[in-house]
């Protein structure tokens, strides 16, 4: 094996190492609500109601209003949420705020993404994104999708945000902002990852061969006396 070839495999070996880094777990359970007790229940496409409180979503809370397990929509799998399930003016506990908690490192960073979506008048679907601890809220943001420029109906679209904690315990909470609405805001494939932080020895192995080859690259190209 040439000097060339062994530095472009050690190259190789720690890009590799810092891409699987990267490549990071979800910290939630069942953050795309695949496990919950929609399709089989209903015998099929259509949809399961909650109202709060309720555990009924595995690993997931209901704090308040009310959700629905839908199966008929284009989401990642075969069901996801809909975060306002059976609204006010129809006599349900309106619009749903749904929650889990998972261990984080003080100071460290996140990314979070999932999936939004909508159908139906209003167009306009809302929702409320927050991470917050014993201590202090992390993140909070209003997120908003114009239904209607979605390419079908029916189709989520991905979303995403970081958020750096500052407890040992954080809360991600998804609230639907409205309450007039019958498919939407629509939640699916939610993924909260820590932030990858490569290994000193990676990045120190990835300068030296990347310096190594530049020197081996001028040397070769020097003209020759
Ligand atoms: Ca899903």
């Amino acid at each position: 094996m040439t000097t060339t070839a062994w530095i472009h495999g050690a190259l190789a070996l720690a890009t590799s190492t810092l891409l699987s880094t990267a490549q990071a777990n979800n910290l939630l359970s069942n953050g795309s609500f695949e496990a919950t007790l929609g399709p089989a229940n209903g015998g099929g496409p259509g949809y399961l109601s909650f109202n709060a409180p309720s555990q009924s979503i595995p690993a997931w809370l209901l704090t308040s209003g009310s959700i629905e397990v839908f199966t008929d929509f284009l989401g990642s799998g075969t069901q996801l949420i809909d975060m306002t399930g059976v609204h006010s003016a129809a006599g349900g506990a309106g619009p749903g705020s749904l929650q889990q908690s998972f261990a984080t490192t003080v100071g460290a960073t996140y990314n979070v993404s999932f999936m939004m979506g909508g159908g139906n008048a209003p167009v306009i679907k809302t929702m409320e994104v927050a991470v917050s601890g014993p201590v202090s809220t992390a993140y909070s943001q209003i997120f908003s999708l114009d239904s209607s420029q979605l390419p079908t109906p029916g189709t989520l679209t991905q979303q995403q945000f970081s958020f750096i904690a500052n407890d040992a315990t954080s809360t991600l909470r998804f609230t639907s902002l409205v309450n007039d609405s019958w498919d939407g805001p629509l939640l699916d494939a939610v993924v909260v990852s820590a932030a990858a932080v490569p290994e000193p020895a990676n990045w120190a192995l990835l300068l030296a061969g990347l310096g190594v080859l530049s020197w081996l690259r001028r040397r070769n190209q020097a003209p020759s006396s």
